[in-house]
């Protein structure tokens, strides 16, 4: 397949990337680098030592693998660039994940929210726009998140995947519809995946474009089999109290002896997905496509659900570092349950990593590792709202 990746030098695109090529397709890369230019606004890195993307791609063609093609584009702001990429291309699968990412980040201050919305949904309406007019047969698969369902008001419901039965009372008449599941995000980040839902599901019916919206779940771990190749290849890990998510986190904190920020009560129920199921997620639903006229097929790309202070407890446990509750810098609920469908993608052939697979203990090597290059005073989230 002919694969464009936007975002493919973040966290998720790169395995995801790397994990195309591996496997023969013809991988291009395009992103605006903007999120290494966030870790100088933010003063703070990857705790692992990322190349630059030029080192990373010749060190992937040095492995023998099909190499990956790179080009600089913003994709919220660059729509002609976007549209002679897709014409020169032509790819069957585009894969969408170049968005500003962190709920933090995206509260810091109204220049951050403003960023947000007008990167994210920019840049999603500018692909959907741009695939109308130059890519209609391409595939999209996006990158959505769980965040969108909101959590809390579930009342022990399972979560379905992207759609649910209701039924519309007015004027004294009934009618049984089928709806994308009320959004209830928690931040102005989760505000715009939520927003991109009702943009896909314009051009599903208006121009019959084949969209996949995958609903992803907190992403843990660090490295797949082909980062894992040499060092040059490795992914980036987010610690700080920006960026940093809580799993990967808590590993983290417990490399360096860094008390575990559980932030409120820590009743606070999670869906969690490690990095290597991602890019196997993503690879399933590129070669299941759903067709032109269809709507937006909704999957919900997560393996296991946790409670934050369950994790925490169980990190503590296995390092001996303590746990430090601390008051929740974030407005969302204390306490909720969180059952969720994911039939779509097991069924598809997904064999789910478990938290118990051994995987955490990978983690906190590489936390180990790098050790060094930690700046504690970024550690504890500032982000309020
Ligand atoms: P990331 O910030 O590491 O990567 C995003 C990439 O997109 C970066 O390389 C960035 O430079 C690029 N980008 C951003 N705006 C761009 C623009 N306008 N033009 C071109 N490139 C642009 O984030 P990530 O963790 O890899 O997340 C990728 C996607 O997956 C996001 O959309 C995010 O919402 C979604 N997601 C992530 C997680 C997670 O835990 N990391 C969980 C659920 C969903
Ligand atoms: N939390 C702590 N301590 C910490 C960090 C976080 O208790 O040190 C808590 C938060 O308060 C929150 C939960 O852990 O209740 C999850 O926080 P997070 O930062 O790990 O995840 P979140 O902000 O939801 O965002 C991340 C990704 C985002 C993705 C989302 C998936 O950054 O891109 O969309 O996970 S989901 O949560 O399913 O919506």
């Amino acid at each position: 397949m002919k694969v464009l990746i936007l975002g493919g030098d973040g966290f998720c695109g790169w395995p995801t990337s790397l994990h195309f090529a591996a496997r023969g397709h013809e991988v291009t890369i395009a992103d605006n680098l903007v999120r290494r230019e966030t870790d100088r606004e933010l003063g703070c890195g990857s705790l692992t030592p990322i190349a630059p993307i030029g080192e990373r791609l010749s060190a992937w063609r040095a492995t023998g693998n099909r190499p990956v093609n790179d080009i600089r584009l913003d994709v919220a702001r660059d729509y002609d660039g976007l549209v002679t990429l897709l014409k020169r291309l032509s790819p069957e699968v585009i894969v969408h994940f170049a968005e500003q990412r962190a709920a933090p980040y995206s509260m810091k201050s109204p220049r951050h929210k403003r960023y947000t919305v007008d990167n994210n949904v920019s840049a999603t309406h500018g692909v959907l726009c741009a695939m109308v007019e130059a890519a209609p047969d391409a595939h999209l698969v996006h990158l959505g998140t769980m965040g969108v369902y909101g959590y809390g008001k579930t009342r022990g419901m399972e979560i379905p995947e992207g759609y649910i039965g209701a039924t519309l009372r007015s004027g004294g008449q009934s009618a049984d519809v089928d709806i994308l599941y009320p959004t209830d995000p928690g931040s102005v980040y989760h505000m715009t995946k939520s927003l991109d839902q009702i943009l896909f599901q314009f051009y599903a019916k208006n121009d019959r474009l084949a969209i996949t919206d995958l609903h992803q779940g907190i992403v843990w771990g660090t490295n797949t089999p082909e980062t894992d190749l040499v060092d040059t290849l490795v992914n980036r890990f987010d610690y700080d109290g920006d960026y940093g998510t809580v799993l990967n986190r808590f590993l983290m904190q417990a490399a360096i002896g860094h008390p575990l920020t559980v932030h409120g009560t820590g009743g606070q129920t999670r869906a969690f997905i490690h990095v290597r199921d991602t890019v196997r997620c993503i690879e399933l639903a590129a070669l299941n496509p759903p067709r032109r006229g269809e709507r937006v097929r909704i999957m919900n790309q997560m393996t296991e659900t946790h409670r934050v202070r369950d994790l925490a407890a169980m990190i503590s446990g296995m390092t001996g570092v303590p746990v430090q509750a601390m008051e929740n810098p974030r407005k969302e609920a204390p306490e909720n349950d969180l059952r969720v469908a994911n039939d779509t993608l097991v069924n598809l052939g997904l064999k789910p990593t478990r938290l118990s697979d051994g995987l955490m203990q990978e983690v906190f090597d590489v936390a180990m590792r790098h050790a060094n290059r930690c700046d504690r005073s970024r550690i504890v989230a500032t982000a309020r709202w």
